[in-house]
């Protein structure tokens, strides 16, 4: 808590600090709420940038200030109103940059933005929302104009992701591998036809876009009415397929249990939720080729076989990525990851026509 009040202090902030408490259920970087004593000061959010991930903060921090820059700019040419709550404000430090370096850690801080909540489940109604904002993120950085880097290089690729999961089995580090051979014999099954997209943009026919890359349906802020504000947890805007966007956030959305359920009766597809975000995202992404819509399905499939893939390899390799709150916790995510796989691929044909009565009407 000392410690927090100091790094603090090295931002340009007003007010005086009330309360720190943790915040959110990220399960990368750490997050605290900054209360502040006055209500006309505003409160704020702290963040320890987990910088065995983002190895390069600068790098991090500067694709986050180009895309907020460039958010704000079209909403102020759109002649919107309550800016401050449609995008991130990040404030300044000490040394003039968006972040600070206590010799250890990395540091950043932003608006808390007043009358807005984030979901962990969201209704039909809050997905339409849902996709329209995500698509709309998409529209509005395809003319951002500098270039932004891979700030985890390889993110979602699924070779990559494949590749890493190998290695881990084949040094099998935690000596867990008996208990999951039937798990990468599921995973190796599919392997050739998940890697669709890096085949088809090699053969020149997909194209990588400004993506968030990480469309969980808890990063996003809605305000009281369901409507959302903005989109938040830029650490992975990076250009990759419109397939992140889209898939990730059914992975988390369309979910009808959690991410880490361990009654695995509780996962499937909600087709609902499936029809309102991609009814949303259709209207919002204006710019889709038909190669694009015509694999959304398929991004739909994506998304939990490559979670299932990088749980499973944080399992085998001794949980050394995600944060996990018991031994088995990678383990349970996998199982939970497969079973979705499995409930998307029931859908597939019902997905492709829904989409296809979208496009005509
Ligand atoms: C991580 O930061 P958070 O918890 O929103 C991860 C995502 C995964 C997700 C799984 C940088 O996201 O890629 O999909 O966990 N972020 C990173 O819940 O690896
Ligand atoms: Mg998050």
């Amino acid at each position: 808590m000392e410690n927090l009040i100091n790094i603090v202090s090295h931002f340009k902030t007003q007010g005086t600090i009330e309360e720190i408490k943790p915040l959110g259920a990220g399960l990368i970087n750490d997050t605290y709420k900054i209360t502040t004593q006055n209500n006309d000061t505003p409160d704020y959010v702290l963040q320890k940038i987990n910088h065995a991930i983002f190895q390069d903060v600068d790098m991090l921090q500067h694709n986050i200030e180009a895309v907020t820059a460039h958010i704000r700019k079209k909403l102020e040419e759109k002649g919107e109103e309550d800016i401050e709550r449609k995008v991130l404000h990040f404030i300044e430090s000490e040394d003039g940059k968006t972040y600070w370096f206590d010799g250890s850690n990395y540091w950043r801080m932003m608006t808390f933005i007043p009358n807005a909540q984030t979901h962990e489940t969201v209704n039909p109604e809050y997905s339409y929302y849902a996709g329209k904002a995500f698509g709309d993120f998409q529209a509005k950085l395809a003319d951002i104009p500098v270039e932004l880097g891979e700030t985890i290089p390889n993110f979602h690729n699924m070779e990559f992701r494949l590749k890493q999961l190998r290695e881990a089995v084949a040094e099998n580090k935690a000596g867990r591998l008996n208990e999951v051979k039937y798990y990468i014999d599921e995973i190796e099954k599919r392997a050739d036809e998940m890697c669709k997209a890096e085949q088809l943009h090699r053969e020149g026919k997909l194209p990588k876009r400004i993506c968030h890359c990480d469309t969980k349906v808890n990063n996003m802020m809605f305000d009281q009415e369901g409507k959302v504000l903005c989109v938040i947890d830029l650490d992975t805007v990076m250009p990759s397929y419109i397939f992140s966007d889209y898939g990730d956030f059914l992975r988390t959305g369309a979910n009808t249990g959690a991410e880490d359920d361990e009654n695995l009766d509780n996962v499937n597809l909600n087709m609902e939720i499936f029809k309102a975000f991609t009814k949303g995202y259709l209207e919002g992404a204006t710019f889709l080729t038909p190669i694009e819509i015509e694999n959304l399905p398929y991004a739909a499939a994506l998304f939990p076989y490559m979670q299932c893939v990088r749980f499973l390899a944080d399992y085998i390799n001794g949980d050394t990525y995600y944060k996990i709150k018991y031994p088995e916790h990678n383990l349970v995510r996998t199982k939970a990851q497969f079973k979705l796989l499995q409930s998307v691929e029931n859908h597939q044909a019902e997905m492709k026509s829904f989409i296809e009565s979208n496009l005509t009407k």
